[in-house]
């Protein structure tokens, strides 16, 4: 026992002084770039695209000044999957949680590192990040992960288009006889690995790598194949998975979402192996009664090298018969610390969602309502309300608010009455995924067999015409309370992470405990860039 304790003690004192603040300065500027061979201007990092991979350590301070160079783009960076315990105003979502950053102007970032695994960053300015402005974001460990790998490797997957996003969304936004279903997104003109084309992955012979996927495209699902290679899930959107064999099934990811994998090479390298990634044609491209031109190819294909003067052989062809059943079902996996279902359930929160028209645009609907982007960030609203009034959802505009207690157990049931498949995201929280149907499987009534100790993760898909449930606590173990202030702040949106459909706005705003945010100081940085805002929340204390 007492050495149990002096061991945790020692344990703290070593985590304490490792962790570290890792300080970037990132300047956002356009950059000329062609990963498929096609030159067009993207938007890079201190003149660089690929924007570069992010490691920190669990414990660190991630700290990251950004300037607005673009000239002619707003921006906000979200760090997707990060909880930002105490850090909310950190979390990068413009009109929510932070003004634009505009312009010519400047403002940091400070993440708190305290989950480890896959992440990545990308712009929350509608969009803007399948232009180029995204990366991953791998949080170390500090002890040993609880199986055996060599080597890691990091991989992303991607659609990519040729044409900047304002001009697509303004031709996908344009009314036509399609609008009402959800109007038709343009086709992507490309699958990237790691943002680039034909990308050859080296690898040694009878080595294990721990591979960190990253789906940061803008709306394919993914199916992700190595060939003649098994490969392991241990872990997914951050949550350490019980080490999951895959074959005889695929991986499909949607954008957003990360896995991590463990794969052994082979002892010989007589070959090299092909990577596919298949975009999702049957049951996303070919909704709204769209016509896929001849030739079209939605596949990319990248190589396990284990040998670069051998020949790169083309993927064999794969016969996917039935999606449901031939790719992995990610709510049968089962989270490492087999966090028991939370409950009872304290709020249910039924979500309608469907496509629209407004103004003769395609636009989508939560019970019935269309996002409207507020005057000021949604943040910005709780904190200058007193706290009864705060607790009044229709003081945050149409924003399809859903305000919740402090320390609720929230759950969630989507229903999906829209005939084609989305991603939903949750900022700031894992869920547990309590039951998922498949395609058709129709509106909620009622659970089936639901895990003892579900599967969490922070991004899931709806299949179409069915629904999903999932759960979690708005709030903080009590002992995070560090100061007689409560910081732990917690407006989080909630959307489709389909690029084309948060222009269109299939997005709600969860706002957790609003009534405790009245002693918020926000940064004066953050303050600043929203130039002529109200003057209610502008005297508000610095905090740097
Ligand atoms: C950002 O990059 C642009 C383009 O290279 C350059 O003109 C500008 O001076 C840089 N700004 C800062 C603050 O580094
Ligand atoms: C913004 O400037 C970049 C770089 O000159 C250009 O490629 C892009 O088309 C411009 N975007 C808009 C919306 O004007
Ligand atoms: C980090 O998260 C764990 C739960 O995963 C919690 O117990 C701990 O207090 C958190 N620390 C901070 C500083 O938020
Ligand atoms: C799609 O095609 C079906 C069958 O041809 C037709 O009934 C339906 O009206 C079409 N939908 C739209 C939006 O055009
Ligand atoms: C894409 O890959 C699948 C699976 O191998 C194959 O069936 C299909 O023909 C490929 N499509 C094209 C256009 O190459
Ligand atoms: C795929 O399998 C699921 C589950 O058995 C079933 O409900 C669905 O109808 C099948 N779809 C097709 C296109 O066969
Ligand atoms: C949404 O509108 C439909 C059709 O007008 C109606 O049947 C339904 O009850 C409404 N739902 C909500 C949550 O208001
Ligand atoms: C419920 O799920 C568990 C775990 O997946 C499974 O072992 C059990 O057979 C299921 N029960 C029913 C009635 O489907
Ligand atoms: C804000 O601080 C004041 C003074 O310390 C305190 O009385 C009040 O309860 C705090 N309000 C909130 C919402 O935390
Ligand atoms: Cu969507």
């Amino acid at each position: 026992m007492i050495r149990t304790l002096l061991t945790l003690a020692l344990y703290g004192l070593v985590q304490d002084t490792l962790a570290k603040d890792v300080y970037l300065d990132w300047n956002i500027t356009w950059v000329t770039a062609a990963p498929d061979g096609y030159a067009r201007p993207v938007i890079g990092i201190n003149g660089q695209w690929p924007c570069p991979q992010i490691d920190v350590s669990v414990g660190d301070n991630l700290v990251v000044d950004v300037y607005n160079a673009l000239g002619n783009q707003s921006t906000g960076i979200h760090w997707h999957g990060l909880h930002q315990n105490y850090n909310g105003y950190m979390d990068g979502a413009p009109g929510v949680t932070q003004c634009e950053l505009r312009p010519h102007q400047r403002m940091r970032y400070v993440v708190p590192m305290n989950q480890t695994g896959t992440y990545w960053y990308h712009s929350h300015e509608t969009g803007q990040y399948p232009d180029g402005l995204r990366g991953p974001i791998v949080v170390h460990d500090t002890v040993p992960l609880p199986f055996e790998y060599d080597e890691e490797i990091t991989l992303t997957l991607t659609d990519w288009y040729h044409v900047q996003m304002p001009q697509l969304v303004s031709e996908f936004e344009a009314p036509s006889e399609y609008a009402s279903v959800g109007g038709q997104e343009p086709l992507p003109d490309a699958v990237l690995f790691n943002d680039a084309f034909g990308t050859k992955i080296k690898v040694k012979p009878s080595t294990t790598y721990l591979i960190h996927v990253v789906c940061m495209g803008n709306w394919a699902g993914h199916a992700l194949i190595i060939d003649d290679h098994d490969m392991t899930i241990v872990g997914a959107d951050g949550i350490g998975i019980e080490p999951h064999f895959l074959t005889p099934q695929y991986i499909r990811m949607t954008v957003g979402q990360r896995l991590d994998i463990l794969l052994t090479t082979k002892d010989d390298t007589s070959r090299n192996y092909p990577i596919w990634d298949g975009l999702d044609i049957d049951e996303m491209f070919k909704q709204e009664n769209r016509s896929i031109p001849d030739g079209y190819n939605p596949n990319g294909t990248a190589w396990l090298t284990y040998d670069d003067s051998l020949p790169f052989p083309p993927m064999p062809d794969i016969h996917i018969g039935n999606a449901s059943l031939d790719f992995l079902d990610d709510v049968t996996l089962q989270p490492r610390d087999r966090l028991p279902l939370i409950e009872p359930v304290d709020l249910q929160i039924i979500l309608d969602t469907d496509a629209t028209t407004l103004d003769g645009k395609p636009a989508y609907t939560i019970n019935n309502m269309t996002y409207k982007t507020p005057n000021e960030p949604t943040l910005y609203t709780a904190i200058a309300a007193d706290p009864e009034t705060a607790m009044d959802p229709s003081i945050y505009g149409e924003v399809n608010p859903f305000v919740v207690n402090y320390g609720d157990v929230v759950e969630i049931v989507l229903n999906n009455h829209h005939t084609n498949l989305h991603p939903w995201h949750l900022h700031g929280h894992d869920f547990q995924i309590v039951q998922r149907t498949y395609p058709y499987g129709g509106f909620f009534n009622g659970y089936g067999n639901v895990s003892s100790h579900p599967m969490r993760r922070d991004t899931i898909m709806v299949e179409p015409k069915g629904h999903f449930v999932i759960r979690f606590r708005a709030m903080n173990p009590d002992n995070l309370q560090r100061s007689s202030t409560d910081q732990y702040i917690r407006i989080w949106m909630l959307h489709c992470h389909v690029e084309w459909h948060v222009e269109v706005r299939l997005m709600a705003i969860i706002i957790e405990a609003p009534d405790r945010l009245q002693n918020l100081t926000v940064p004066t940085d953050h303050q600043e860039i929203c130039g002529g805002a109200p003057s209610h929340w502008a005297p508000l204390p610095p905090l740097y």
